[in-house]
């Protein structure tokens, strides 16, 4: 999969897109990124990338040309245009698995208080990572990167991938321990060192339908 971001801070992106897992994709070749910066498209000599908005009121938009111009640099057919932003359709894991199969992503990144409405037009779609307000799409955009990159198959290793099938059924992971086997008079259950693996898939299973009846309800009325 190739992504590319359309960002006027490029700077955010080597650290989160280059370590640990994601940048052992890249080593593997299972993905690879690039940033494309709108300021590099102004047709200002200041390099103005943003203007006072029509109408009055706080804040910059950004300007349509400059955003247009650098999605349409990188895009090619069969792109998935993404613009994230507070006013998109709920960013999901069903949706980070649909990703994981495009072959090319643009992720843009919107800034200030947002971007000229016409320019719209240039994005497949809008999505939004929850209902929060970022100071730019930047953080938003690698998290929706990270949660598809994660689905390609060979990505994950398989003691990793285990992880990936418990949202998958609409439950929420059931604890794990690691030793010592009492921390601070805390014992692991019991269960655990059975080496009985039905029983401890049984016991895993029950702890996942209580953590999610607990801490997130409505996920069960949904499965
Ligand atoms: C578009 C319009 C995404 C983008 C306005 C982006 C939250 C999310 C932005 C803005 C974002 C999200 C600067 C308000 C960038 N904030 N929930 N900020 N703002 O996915």
């Amino acid at each position: 999969m190739r992504i590319d971001f359309v960002t006027l801070f490029p700077e955010m992106f080597a650290p989160v897109m280059d370590a640990s897992i994601l940048g052992r994709a890249r080593e593997k070749g299972l993905v690879s990124w690039g940033c494309v910066n709108p300021r590099d498209f102004s047709e200002d000599k200041h390099r103005k990338v943003d203007d006072r908005p029509f109408g009055g009121g706080a804040g910059m938009v950004m300007l349509a040309e400059p955003l247009a111009r650098a999605v349409e640099s990188v895009r090619e057919a069969g792109s998935r245009v993404i613009f994230l932003s507070p006013q998109g359709k709920r960013f999901d894991d069903a949706m980070a698995s649909e990703m994981a199969k495009e072959k090319h992503l643009v992720l843009v990144c919107g800034h200030y208080e947002g971007v000229d409405e016409r320019v719209m037009e240039v994005f497949d779609e809008e999505l939004s990572i929850g209902d929060f307000v970022l100071t730019g799409g930047e953080l938003a955009a690698m998290t929706v990167a990270d949660a598809a990159v994660r689905k390609i198959p060979g990505v994950l290793k398989k003691e990793e991938a285990a992880a990936r099938e418990s949202f998958a059924d609409g439950l929420l992971d059931f604890p794990q321990y690691t030793r010592p086997r009492v921390w601070r008079g805390r014992e692991v259950p019991e269960v655990l060192f059975s080496g009985d693996h039905d029983k401890i898939a049984r016991w895993r299973r029950d702890a996942s339908v209580g953590a999610t009846r607990r801490k997130r309800p409505d996920l069960l009325s949904r499965a």
